[in-house]
């Protein structure tokens, strides 16, 4: 697959998603959430990678949508190309992804952010909504997915005024998962990555699925999804292997079976 705005890799189990327009603070134009979208998809069927990981560079994760390529956009232009269609597909991504944020998450670049399920920022991140200042708001998910994880008072405040917040303020309220000292995000993520690139590729799954079910369903109708999928668990060859493991008091070697 070759791509002009990414790099991707490789690591053990870890799939590595690169976002890669450094002269532009990564703006992400188009063509850019498309090469993210499709690398996603890829490794999401790729049975040797169990996690994604996605990251910038150390000054910025991605600056936002790409200005200059918004500017002659139209109500219709916008529905007949309807370009959220790629990032709605994000959510369909069923292996976890975890975000390595350095320097700037502003506007669309923060919404990828949301979009992954892990977040770790280095102590300098800046994250924010800046739509305001342009006219605009943020269109592919901002408000629904920070209200959702801050609440409605503190995702106006930081949306309307278009504030940069520090990582550990964006930490402080739920929304993300570590901050760590600058150098050692990627290190870090990727340590997590691994972390869960042991655990059993079925339950971390199917836990995915069940805790985004509670974000937008009935309890009843979680807790009947939760138990279909505890159910599953049991289908597969890693359930009785970590239940042995534990009999034997031994760490379980998960197989993916
Ligand atoms: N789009 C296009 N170009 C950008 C963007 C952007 N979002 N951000 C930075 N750049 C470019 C700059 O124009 C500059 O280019 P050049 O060197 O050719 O002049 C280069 O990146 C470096 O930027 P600066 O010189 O400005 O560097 P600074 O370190 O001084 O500042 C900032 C960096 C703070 C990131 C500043 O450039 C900035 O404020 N950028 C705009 C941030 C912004 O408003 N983001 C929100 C965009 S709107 C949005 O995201 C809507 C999302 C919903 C739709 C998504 C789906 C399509």
């Amino acid at each position: 697959m070759t791509s002009e705005y990414i790099n991707t890799y490789t690591i053990d189990k870890v799939g590595v998603i690169q976002l890669f327009r450094p002269n532009v603070a990564n703006a992400l134009n188009r063509l850019m959430v498309k090469e993210i979208v499709e690398q996603l998809e890829h490794f999401d069927h790729n049975s040797s990678v169990r996690v994604i990981l996605l990251k910038g560079n150390e000054k910025a994760f991605a600056a936002g949508a790409d200005i200059g390529e918004m500017l002659d956009d139209s109500p219709l232009s916008l529905e007949m190309s309807n370009p959220f269609a790629d990032w709605d597909r994000i959510r369909l991504i069923k292996k976890p992804i975890i975000a390595a944020v350095e320097g700037l998450a502003l506007g669309g670049g923060f919404e990828l952010a949301l979009h992954c399920d892990l977040v770790v920022a280095g102590e300098n991140a800046t994250f924010g909504f800046p739509e305001v200042s342009l006219g605009v708001m943020p269109g592919a998910g901002g408000t629904q997915l920070l209200t959702k994880a801050v609440g409605t008072a503190k995702a106006l405040e930081w949306i309307w005024l278009g504030k940069m917040i520090r990582a550990q303020e964006v930490l402080d309220h739920g929304v993300i998962n570590q901050v760590v000292a600058n150098e050692i995000v990627e290190e870090e993520a990727m340590r997590l990555a691994e972390q869960l690139s042991n655990q059993a590729p079925l339950a971390i799954r199917l836990i995915k699925e069940a805790v985004y079910e509670a974000m937008d369903t009935s309890l009843m109708e979680g807790l009947k999804l939760e138990r279909k999928n505890f159910y599953l668990t049991f289908s597969s060859q890693d359930q009785t292997e970590g239940m042995k493991a534990f009999m034997e008091k031994r760490n379980p070697s998960f197989k993916g079976e």
